[in-house]
């Protein structure tokens, strides 16, 4: 199968088209519900309190959150309904094995939602216990303009764009690399079906260990 590594962050493996439609079909259908359960919310900059412009949710054991008083942080519920975070559908732990060979399963699923407005500044991924342990991201829908550094903030970065159905592994030195989402690019037809395709917007899966 093709894959990339990505010159600025060894460690790092770009899979394009990994999700064949009917799989991309497959999760979205899982993403829908996942969403009914556990509804999109807004995280809030620790200390600033300035809202960010994904709207997420989790599933898994553990969800990824941040307020602007406890910041950054996972929790075993999510923060509205207080409700355990749903189960990570089978088809993604399938993935996960396949392109991590990882001996155990994700422990945190965060769903990012991006509209055509929404970005993610530059950052470290730093919130998790065990640091050894692979990252699997999944994009959904919209193109993006995804931008990957080095291990500090002013090593050289380098821009790429992330489509559906493309995974993306962060292993070993890859884990601290900088990195962030510079903009949506509006796919010209329909990315995925409906519903997920009619929303217009770009869908972030990363599944992670966290302990
Ligand atoms: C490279 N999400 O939630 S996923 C995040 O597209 C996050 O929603 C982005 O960054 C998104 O923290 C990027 C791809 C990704 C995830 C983690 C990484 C790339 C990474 C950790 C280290 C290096
Ligand atoms: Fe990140």
């Amino acid at each position: 199968m093709f894959c990339n590594e990505i010159r600025s962050c060894p460690g790092a493996y770009h899979y394009p088209g990994f999700l064949t439609p009917s799989v991309q079909c497959d999760v979205s259908a899982h993403i829908i519900k996942i969403i009914q359960q556990a509804p999109l919310f807004v995280s809030y900059m620790p200390r600033t309190g300035v809202p960010m412009s994904v709207r997420m949710t989790n599933c898994g054991p553990l969800g990824w959150m941040s307020d602007k008083a406890l910041g950054y942080r996972y929790v075993n519920a999510h923060p509205e309904t207080l409700l355990a975070w749903p189960a990570i559908p089978s088809p993604l732990l399938e993935i996960w094995d396949a392109l991590t060979q990882y001996p155990k399963p994700p422990e945190a699923c965060l769903v990012n939602l991006y509209d055509l407005e929404a970005k993610m500044a530059l950052h470290q991924d730093r919130d998790e216990i065990d640091l050894s342990a692979p990252i699997l991201s999944l994009s959904l829908g919209f193109d993006c303009r995804f931008r990957l550094g080095g291990q500090k903030r002013n090593d050289p970065s380098s821009t790429f764009v992330l489509s559906t159905g493309d995974a993306l592994v962060l292993k070993g030195p890859a884990r601290r690399c900088f990195h962030g989402v510079d903009r949506i690019l509006p796919t010209i037809g329909a990315a995925l079906p409906p519903p997920l395709g009619d929303l217009g917007v770009r869908v972030n899966l990363t599944l992670r260990r966290v302990s």
